[in-house]
């Protein structure tokens, strides 16, 4: 532990420690006792004042030159892929995702500082001609203003660079709230950002409760946007108080996704997918796929091959090499994904294998994962988003009732399918109902430069990601000049 104390960031600077307020410990999950960093929290106060700085900074910064902007977002795109490894680890310490998923996870938000770098310079409007005669027509986006940021845990750099790098591009400021059980990261990614010619107060970051620095900031009527990814219930809170006060929101929330394997599936493949979808990441990512829905003819080659490969799965200590599955990111998650596979075996499902809390000398919060078959529509661990390793199997006799299996859910982010079949392959694409859909493919994992995001339950507001971000992080102008 490094004996510092780390702050917030505001209009500028990181704040000085003042000496009452709360301080934060950041944990490392596959070592409680060893503890990553500590924070002062920020209070209200300190929101507001960053809010205030981004008010003040915005015009200048949404009038910049497009050229600033893209040199300063690729200065900070630059700085993330040169400490790669630095970051990576880090992340892996105060997550518990393994070394090489994170490093994934930092080369990610480094492409999407340089993408949003070339973004900015990119046309942005269209001419029209009039109905009237002598009349000149402008259709153009500019800047929201200021947009508030509020990101989840389970992906501590990707997901806040993902929504920082075109809230900056299309020159927005923004008030940044990362989530309190991964600051570390987001602490390092601020640094970074300090040192890239940005405004003053253009880039605020606060480290602090949800319940008074987000609050703060979903509430204030100067904060324009709210781009927010979390639980389901969050998120409902949050669009209701900015649906209030007409503030614009996006949200990217719940999964329950559904891969469907086919009986013309390759097996290794089909097996290789769904170990990739559900497990990986500690199978804490809201593009999971905790249904996987199989039909009758390969169904009993698909859960033994399954079952052997997870049994195979080394779980330890998300730094160590050898490990497969790092832990789950704390006691409380852990507690939680207990409770559900008791709720699944009172249920009448079976477990497979898995499911269990993995004691280990270091104390760290591991668990098996876990493998349900006989499970039923009906039950909670088919039904709910669990946020852990769990995998529920469902037996189905052909295509048509996968589909309808796949489909009957209150989610639609991520849908995948296991095909040789290009008549299903096709069919599936089309007709989902989720917002990315994928053939032969984990559901999870995507790339950088497309559009990110579902439907129904899953997702409000428009698409995160690549061109279709300009849709949020901006706002469409017309003028009308007589010639
Ligand atoms: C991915 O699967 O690559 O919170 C990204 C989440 C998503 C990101 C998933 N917003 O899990």
């Amino acid at each position: 532990m490094s004996g510092l104390i780390k702050t917030s960031f505001v209009n500028g600077k990181f704040v000085d420690v003042q000496g009452h307020e709360e301080i934060l410990k950041n944990i490392n999950p596959s070592n409680p006792a060893h503890i990553v960093d500590q924070f002062a929290r920020a209070d209200v106060a300190l929101t507001e004042q960053a809010i205030a700085a981004a008010k003040a900074a915005s015009s200048v910064w949404a009038h910049s030159n497009p050229q600033t902007r893209a040199d300063v977002l690729d200065k900070i795109g630059t700085e993330i892929l040169e400490r790669r490894e630095e970051l990576a680890r880090l992340l892996s310490v105060e997550e518990g995702k393994i070394f090489k998923e994170a490093l994934g996870e930092v080369e990610r938000a480094g492409r999407s500082f340089k993408f949003y770098a070339q973004e900015a310079l990119r046309a942005v409007g269209e001419k029209y001609n009039s109905v009237r005669d002598q009349v000149g027509i402008d259709v153009y986006t500019q800047a929201i203003g200021v947009v508030g940021i509020i990101s989840p845990w389970n992906f501590p750099i990707a997901i806040p660079a993902w929504k920082i790098a075109p809230a900056l591009c299309f020159g927005n400021a923004v008030v940044f709230k990362p989530a309190e059980l991964v600051p570390s990261s987001a602490w390092a990614l601020a640094e970074i950002i300090s040192r890239s010619s940005l405004p003053d107060g253009v880039f605020n970051m606060l480290i602090g409760p949800g319940r008074k620095v987000g609050d703060t900031i979903i509430r204030s009527p100067d904060v324009h946007a709210i781009t927010f990814t979390g639980s389901e219930q969050t998120g409902r809170q949050v669009a209701e108080i900015a649906a209030s006060r007409l503030a614009r929101v996006q949200l990217e929330m719940g999964g329950k996704n559904p891969l469907i394997v086919l009986d013309d599936a390759e097996l290794e493949l089909a097996v290789d997918v769904a170990l990739q979808g559900s497990f990986f990441s500690t199978g804490q990512r809201c593009t999971a796929s905790s249904r996987v829905i199989v039909t009758t003819g390969i169904y009993d080659s698909f859960i033994a091959r399954l079952e052997e490969k997870t049994r195979a799965l080394k779980i330890g200590d998300a730094t160590d090499p050898d490990t497969d599955i790092g832990p789950v990111v704390d006691e409380k998650q852990l507690k939680q994904n207990l409770s559900y596979i008791r709720a699944g075996q009172d249920e009448g499902a079976t477990l497979v294998y898995g499911g269990e809390h993995l004691p280990k000398e270091n104390g760290g919060y591991y668990f098996t994962p876990a493998l349900f078959t006989n499970v039923q529509p009906h039950m909670r661990i088919y039904r709910e988003e669990i946020f852990g390793p769990v995998l529920c199997v469902l037996k189905v006799n052909n295509y048509e009732e996968a589909f309808a299996a796949a489909e009957d859910t209150p989610f639609g982010l991520s849908a995948g399918i296991v095909t040789t079949s290009l008549k299903y392959a096709e069919d599936f694409k089309r007709r989902s109902s989720a917002g990315m859909v994928m053939v032969n493919l984990a559901t999870a994992g995507v790339d950088y430069h497309v559009a990110f995001g579902g439907n129904k339950a899953s997702s409000l507001g428009s698409r995160e990601q690549g061109t279709y971000a300009r849709q949020f992080f901006t706002k469409v102008k017309t003028t009308y000049q007589l010639a």
